[in-house]
């Protein structure tokens, strides 16, 4: 069996839909056909202020969330990135293989970086790809399935991986990223040249999977569209129709060449309204077993317990092998 592994940040109180289409929904597929790990990352989320409480909560919401998405601890490992310590140290062998220049390239932290300015961005947003790094090469992961936007990282990581296995000796799996064409970005329902994300500008083009129903519905039926009048699916003339054509597509499993056809002389009006009804019935069994989760915090606590001893079991001695081939000397 292949090895997937895969991280969400808990920086909101919920996941939105590019996080669940160009993620999570791999996920629950690929636990069924790879030996597969998936985290939640706080150590990520701490790049950025974050209130402890606040997140504590989100932690347990996010680790709710995904056993209500359709994870299941029996076909997959789930835990919490801080319960495995190991990310954080060998993410500092990592940092020192990594030249500044290279990680001066990456775009996303170019891109949080200069929406945060100078003063309020932290080293840890800078070197938080090098953490990535770790997250993948202790699983010796052969597959990451995450969205287009981390496609760098992964990238990144390969050159890592790499770079570590020339120095010092067949150490790492060089893993491949894992992006479904379809749904490798799911963009803003108010500005469809911007990708979905919870930093945008309005919560009117963001669909949270926790939201109340009724008011992502009307999301969805306000979207941003065209001044034309066909329901046809084409990224560059069409990027608002086609965006929701592909996400209607993902969350029904109906192919965007049968949605196009049955849309055929219909209104946009069409479009988003049975797209609101679609997404209101997918949507609420998720809600109702995340309640679930979220109601038992010591099953939450057990699925998570054994989710660390799991993962610990296979980051440690990747670990120790790295502090041997780089040369520190073992604890007598
Ligand atoms: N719009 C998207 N389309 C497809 N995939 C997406 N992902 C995020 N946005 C989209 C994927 O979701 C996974 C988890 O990402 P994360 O925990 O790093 O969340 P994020 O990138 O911080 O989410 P945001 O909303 O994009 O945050 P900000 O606003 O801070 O930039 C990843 O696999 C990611 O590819």
């Amino acid at each position: 069996r292949l090895r997937v592994l895969s991280g969400i940040q808990p920086t909101s109180g919920s996941f939105h839909l590019g996080n669940y289409l160009g993620a999570v929904r791999q996920w629950v597929s690929l636990q069924e056909t790879h030996d597969a790990f998936y985290m939640v990352v706080d150590l990520h989320a701490i790049t950025v202020a974050q209130d402890p409480a606040v997140l504590r909560e989100n932690t347990r919401v996010s680790v709710a969330q995904l056993l209500g998405a359709g994870l299941d601890p029996e076909r997959c490992t789930l835990f919490v990135q801080s319960h495995v310590p190991e990310h954080a140290q060998l993410a500092w062998v990592m940092n020192c293989l990594t030249g500044f220049g290279e990680a001066s390239r990456m775009t996303q932290f170019k891109d949080k970086s200069a929406k945060q300015g100078a003063d309020s961005t932290t080293v840890g947003l800078f070197t938080y790809p090098i953490l990535q790094v770790a997250d993948i090469l202790l699983y010796q992961a052969d597959q990451v399935p995450v969205g287009e936007d981390q496609r760098q990282h992964v990238e990144l990581t390969r050159d890592l991986a790499e770079r570590f296995n020339s120095r010092f000796g067949q150490t790492f799996t060089v893993p491949k990223p894992y992006i479904p064409k379809e749904t490798a970005k799911i963009f803003d329902l108010q500005d469809p040249a911007a990708k979905m994300s919870k930093s945008a500008s309005s919560p009117k083009g963001l669909i949270s999977l926790l939201d109340d129903i009724k008011a992502s519905a009307k999301k969805f039926k306000s979207a941003v569209t065209d001044t034309d009048t066909v329901i046809a699916y084409d990224e560059k003339a069409k990027p608002g129709v086609s965006n929701l054509l592909s996400i209607y597509s993902a969350i029904s499993g109906r192919p965007v060449e049968e949605l196009v056809a049955h849309f055929d002389g219909k209104m946009y009006g069409a479009l988003k309204t049975e797209l609101a009804d679609y997404y209101s019935e997918w949507v609420a069994p998720i809600q109702e077993r995340t309640r679930t989760y979220l109601d038992d915090p010591a099953e939450l606590d057990k699925v998570l317990a054994r989710g660390a001893e799991k993962a610990r079991a296979v980051a440690a001695p990747t670990l120790a092998e790295t502090y041997d081939r780089v040369g520190f000397l073992p604890p007598a």
